[in-house]
């Protein structure tokens, strides 16, 4: 049994969770592995206590125990679990396709899940009337800019990032899931709006789906 800490509450608006550890659990749900979530206490993430920094030493979140392992960062954690958990295969065959799954999967990182996205979800974490709506829609506006063009363009005819269903896209899973909450138009990207509908549609997504509760997404046994 894998344990994956992480940072999950229900709101008003729907059950929110870290963006990071999203990633990594629909890899744990399509490799239909047996999983328990671990939700850290309220605060942890920014007091950094001392247990919590003992098993990751930047005190964020996502990682993982699996047995007496630990494993953090979200993209080493997925390619763990790819290398200990090899079936089914979420990595193409060969050097070039598996540089080209890193490349999306860093180009997700670093423009989005700590680029433009957090502009926009953090807010989502407060009262609606403590929130920085400029700040939102400069996060929107980054996305518009960068991210979502570049998607446009990679995904070309392909379903998915580089063909079939890869680690490539577990990170877009977690764009998917902020897009669901803030409901910003695509109307100038419809591949891209394609694209995340048919991430929505795969059965993994139920587990970081803001419509699920943390009762019915709190792992496989
Ligand atoms: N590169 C890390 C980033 C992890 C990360 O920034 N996680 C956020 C939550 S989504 C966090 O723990 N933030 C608290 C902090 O930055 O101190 C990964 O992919 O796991």
């Amino acid at each position: 049994m894998i344990h994956l800490y992480t940072t999950e509450r229900e709101y008003p608006w729907g059950t929110l969770r870290s963006t990071n550890a999203s990633k990594v659990k629909v890899v744990l749900e399509e490799k239909g592995l047996s999983y328990q979530v671990e939700r850290m206490r309220a605060g942890d993430l920014w007091k950094k206590p001392p247990e919590f920094l003992a098993k990751h030493p930047l005190g964020k979140v996502p990682f993982i125990e699996d047995g007496d392992r630990i494993i953090y960062d979200s993209s080493v954690i997925n390619e763990y679990l790819e290398d200990q958990y090899p079936q089914p295969a979420l990595m193409p065959a060969s050097a070039l396709d598996r540089a080209r799954v890193r490349m999306l999967e860093n180009f997700c990182d670093e423009a989005i899940l700590v680029g433009d996205l957090p502009l926009l979800w953090m807010p989502y974490w407060s009262e609606p009337s403590q929130r920085d709506t400029a700040r939102m829609e400069k996060g929107r506006e980054g996305l518009r800019q960068r991210a979502l063009p570049f998607i446009e363009q990679t995904l070309g005819d392909q379903a998915f990032l580089c063909g079939e269903f890869s680690l490539a896209d577990a990170g877009y899973m977690a764009l998917a899931m902020v897009l669901q909450v803030d409901g910003m138009a695509l109307d100038a990207f419809p591949r891209t709006a394609r694209y995340l509908e048919r991430l929505r549609a795969r059965a993994s997504y139920a587990c970081i789906s803001p419509a699920s509760s943390l009762a019915d997404s709190s792992g496989r046994p």
